[in-house]
């Protein structure tokens, strides 16, 4: 794959690009949001990029599926009591503008709205 066609979370999972990452396992990273829509806004990111979204994910590695919702709930235990409000984002017409499967994890004072 050439530079250009890599994603923008596959530069950060090789540190190509700068991010602040609260966590990370073989397979997954987590990082802050950098423009953040609640007191917690991480994203949870499978460091492959054979994925475009999570239909694709699910379908193909559903184990993997489940490592990434067991980290953003990790995530929001450790920094928000454990409530949380999960996200992925699937398509454009509903907001999604990075084509590497991501969970938003938002957790925190909700009650102003916050949709990633
Ligand atoms: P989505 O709209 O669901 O595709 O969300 C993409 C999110 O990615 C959006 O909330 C902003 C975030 N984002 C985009 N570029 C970067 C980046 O370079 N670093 C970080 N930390 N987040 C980014």
């Amino acid at each position: 794959m050439s530079d250009s066609e890599r994603s923008i979370f596959a530069r950060i999972v090789s540190r190509e690009i700068p991010a602040t990452i609260v966590a990370e396992t073989d397979r997954v990273i987590a990082f802050e949001d950098i423009a953040p829509k609640a007191p917690v806004h991480v994203l949870v990111v499978p460091k492959t990029e054979a994925y475009r979204n999570v239909t694709e994910l699910a379908a193909a590695e559903p184990d993997l599926l489940a490592e990434v919702v067991a980290v953003g709930s990790r995530i929001a235990a450790e920094r928000a009591g454990g409530d949380y409000r999960l996200i992925f984002n699937t398509g454009e017409s509903a907001g999604q503008t990075v084509f590497h499967v991501h969970a938003h994890v938002l957790a925190g004072d909700l009650s102003e709205g916050s949709l990633a």
